[in-house]
């Protein structure tokens, strides 16, 4: 029935789709939908956009030259930010500046011979786009998905916003401007990604092309624990834990609550309140002192002289605040057992607090009451009868999941599409009334962008804000001034890309989309490993649940491609990084790291671009290093690309030069070589993605030709099919070389009928057959002799193979002929040249 009911809604969804638009040929079988992820235009290409564009753009390109329908889309993460501050920077207005950087970057990705469907590109700041992330809120919002809170958020004391959990590290510092994060409590939106913990955990067996490192760390993320929670009173006041062990329930000697917990309920003494508020304090300063990622410290804790009542033997035990308890994490409260739990026991050392060991070395229960002797399963269910019979426990799952915190108090994001009526309460705006569109800021409010104290900028523009509700009667209301967190316009971009060009203004996405989707191969940064793919897998997710997309999952092939690096100097004694102009002193510690300002140690792609040539740098990035590895980035090496693409060259002008002279296959030659290279740059590109020995193959290839004889069968047909099989890694000297190819090529030459190198076939293992190439004038067999026996001075001293029997009839030829085949055998000026033809002999007197 629930099925049934889906299908209907998906039918009567794709009924909105118009199909009256021009629908793109769709065969679903053979598609590819191949997409990188989109870069926030920040006006400046580098060299990580390089490497994941440069590895989408040669499978796109590939694929195409399969004969697939291939969509390989680009668009701009243009939210966010950056631009709002860096527009309250220049006095200038972000969509300006968004949007010239937005060109810029256009022009330097067509300098990289990325091609793109620019036709499908999408701009998430513009209200075509944005008004379809309304749309999206407001599915969620009225499946109860999008709900408004007083929460304990993390606000960025430098950016003047909320962040969600996950930019926040692991030292407490916003992931963008390095603050220490406060805990502020405020009413925000939150998304009920929780209530798809489940399926986005479970569904990760649905991905077996997805890097395992990357289902781990969702899967951690996730953090799924399942377990049991007991209730501990303190003075009457109930307070739970949940623990993984109910098994240890006997041994709790203490209960450890986090920073973060309710103390108002709790009778402390004003002295403890004193010393709670001062500890809270010292570690929060603490906290701002840590610099890398490090555990927490076990032993940090305060005693509150309260006592907490045991739920199963009614003991009192001490209560502390510690530092380890998450307070997020579960009911922020732990029952610590020392005996069976590190943290615990650090804590309990450091604070003299009992031990008790409740399990011995075979697994039985001890010192547990009548539990005693009893293994751990049967306890667990013992534990649990008890505590339910009693009423003060449960099992318990829990998640570590929170959910995902969207609202934001900046300028330059969606707006939030809903009207806070006094009398109806938050109220979507309607469809009709889609998009909100932000409100015009004037240059002179350029510096009132940012928020201040947790309201929004937008709450400043009062013909903005007041409105009348929707509905209909007249009253009074307020929009909502927050905008969303930009990981909301990223979490369903692939599915606007995949919609027809044509139906964007009627639908958010439509058949067309449902048809192309799933992405087949979605290539990014390892850093997008839990944020943008658990949000994005969380939409698709909730389309599905309601009918509206068929895929239960967004991106079936997930490429993480590594980082890449440069060389960096730092000082040895300071670790102070040194600048490019800076003196080195011998002993300068030199170390690879992530590209950056900071560390001057960046190479800008346009100027390598500019300097080397596009299909250089591209080659260079695929060949460097495996594409999952770091590349490190190394000047110097880029000239054997270089050289590579000038033997290229060498042997095409090789080629039109015979061409130009008769082109007469004096030869067979074999092409096994090239075949089996062929066979495995397919399978490199298709099925290992090592692309790196690709270039390898190339390099193989072309070496293979120079040291085939020029004018032989097996020279012209790798010459024939070289330009295609090099297309997808360097596009631009691929056409030029094809078209000097072909110009020379006979009319009947199956390319020959092509102009751009991208509409020509990939080259296949098949295409190798040599007397496939009948376009090269073949010599008659007939007129090949198998075995010409070479003598010097009436002495057999070589064997000349498959000789064109024409040679033989020109005593200047022969010599020649022998002299380039053979050089070791011929070095002495020849007297007299005698052919035996019917011995197949040569003879030269010297
Ligand atoms: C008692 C116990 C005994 C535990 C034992 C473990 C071992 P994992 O294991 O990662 O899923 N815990 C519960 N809430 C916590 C919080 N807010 N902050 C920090 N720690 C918390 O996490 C569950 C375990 O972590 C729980 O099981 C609890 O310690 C602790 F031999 O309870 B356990």
């Amino acid at each position: 029935m629930a099925n049934q009911t889906k299908l209907t809604k998906v039918r009567h969804f794709a009924s909105r789709a118009l199909y009256t638009a021009t629908r793109r040929n769709v065969h679903t079988e053979k598609k590819k939908y191949i997409m990188a992820m989109f870069p926030y235009p920040s006006g400046k290409l580098h060299m990580g956009h390089a490497r994941v564009y440069t590895i989408s753009d040669l499978l796109a390109r590939t694929y195409r030259m399969m004969g697939y329908n291939v969509l390989h889309p680009m668009g701009w993460d243009a939210f966010g930010l950056p631009a709002e501050n860096a527009a309250m920077e220049r006095k200038i207005h972000p969509s300006q500046w968004t949007l010239s950087n937005i060109e810029t970057m256009r022009k330097q990705f067509d300098s990289m011979h990325f091609k793109f469907d620019w036709d499908r590109e999408v701009t998430t700041c513009t209200p075509e786009y944005y008004q379809w992330t309304q749309w999206l809120f407001i599915q969620l919002f009225k499946q109860g998905l999008a709900y408004q809170q007083e929460a304990l958020v993390n606000w960025d004391p430098i950016d003047q916003t909320v962040l969600a959990n996950e930019q926040v590290d692991a030292n407490g510092k916003s992931w963008r401007s390095g603050a220490v994060v406060e805990k502020r409590k405020l009413k925000q939106w939150f998304f009920k990604i929780r209530d798809f913990a489940d399926p986005l955990l479970d569904d990760l067996s649905l991905l077996p092309e997805w890097p395992e490192q990357v289902k781990k760390m969702q899967e951690n993320w996730i953090g799924k624990s399942t377990g049991a929670e007991f209730k501990f009173l303190i003075d009457n006041v109930p307070i739970t834990v949940f623990t993984t062990r109910p098994d240890t329930i006997f041994g709790v000697t203490f209960l450890a609550m986090s920073k973060e917990s309710n103390f108002e309920a709790l009778k402390l003494s004003e002295e403890k309140k004193k010393e709670l508020n001062e500890y809270i304090e010292q570690r929060r300063v603490h906290a701002s002192h840590l610099t890398s990622r490090s555990a927490p410290d076990t032993t940090s804790g305060l005693n509150l002289g309260i006592f907490a009542t045991h739920p199963l033997t009614g003991e009192k035990l001490p209560v502390f605040v510690a530092d380890y308890v998450i307070g997020d994490f579960a009911h922020g409260c732990v029952m610590g057992v020392p005996a069976h739990d590190e943290r615990d026991m650090g804590f309990a050392k450091a604070h003299g607090i009992p031990i008790i060991q409740v399990i011995d070395e075979n697994g039985n229960m001890i010192n547990s009451n009548k539990l005693d002797g009893m293994n751990v399963k049967e306890a667990v269910a013992r534990i649990l009868e008890l505590a339910e019979k009693q009423n003060v426990g449960k099992s318990s799952t829990q998640y570590r999941l929170r959910d995902w915190l969207v609202s934001r108090q900046r300028y330059w994001g969606a707006p939030i599409p809903i009207i806070h009526c006094p009398q109806c309460g938050p109220v979507p705006v309607p469809d009709d009334q889609l998009p909100v569109t932000l409100p015009e800021q004037g240059d002179q409010d350029i510096n009132k962008l940012a928020g201040s104290g947790g309201t929004s900028p937008l709450a400043r523009n009062a013909d903005w804000v007041n409105v009348k509700c929707p509905c209909g009667k007249g009253v009074d209301c307020t929009r909502d001034t927050d905008t969303m967190d930009t990981f909301v316009d990223s979490s369903w971009y692939f599915l606007r890309y995949a919609t027809n060009p044509n139906n964007r203004d009627k639908v958010a996405f439509d058949q067309e989309a449902n048809d192309l989707m799933n992405v087949d191969l979605y290539i990014g940064g390892i850093e997008h490993a839990v944020l943008h793919l658990l949000y994005a897998r969380f939409i698709q997710k909730f389309l599905h649940k309601q009918g509206l997309v068929p895929q239960k999952e967004p991106f079936q092939k997930l490429l993480a491609q590594g980082m890449v690096q440069g060389r960096t100097y730092k000082d040895p004694v300071t670790d102070r990084y040194l600048k490019p102009d800076e003196p080195r002193p011998d002993n300068v510690t030199v170390v690879w790291e992530k590209m950056s300002k900071s560390k001057y140690n960046g190479v800008d792609p346009t100027e390598v671009v500019e300097r080397y040539g596009a299909d250089v740098v591209r080659l260079y990035m695929l060949f460097k290093a495996p594409f999952e590895k770091e590349l490190e980035w190394e000047d110097q090496q880029i000239v054997g690309q270089e050289r590579f693409l000038n033997k290229v060259r060498s042997v095409a002008a090789q080629y039109v030069e015979w061409q130009q002279s008769g082109g007469k296959v004096v030869k067979n030659g074999s092409v096994d070589s090239f075949k089996n290279i062929v066979k495995m740059i397919r399978e490199g590109i298709t099925k290992t993605l090592s692309f790196n020995t690709c270039v390898s193959y190339l390099h193989k290839y072309v070496n293979a030709m120079q040291e085939e004889q020029v004018g032989s069968n097996a020279f012209a047909t790798a010459m024939l099919h070289l330009p295609s099989l090099m297309a997808p890694f360097t596009p631009q000297h691929a056409q030029v070389i094809f078209k000097q190819v072909m110009d020379h090529a006979p009319q009947s030459h199956p390319l020959k009928k092509y102009t751009y190198i991208h509409d020509t076939p990939y080259p296949s293992v098949e295409d190798f057959v040599l007397a496939n190439i009948s376009n090269v004038e073949f010599a008659n067999e007939a007129n090949v002799i198998d075995t010409v026996t070479v003598l010097i001075n009436g002495k057999k001293k070589g064997e000349l193979k498959q000789v064109q029997k024409s040679i033989l009839q020109d005593d200047e030829q022969i010599e020649k002929y022998v002299r380039e085949t053979l050089p070791k055998v011929l070095t002495t000026p020849v007297k007299r040249t005698v052919v035996v033809h019917d011995r197949n002999m040569v003879n030269f007197v010297c």
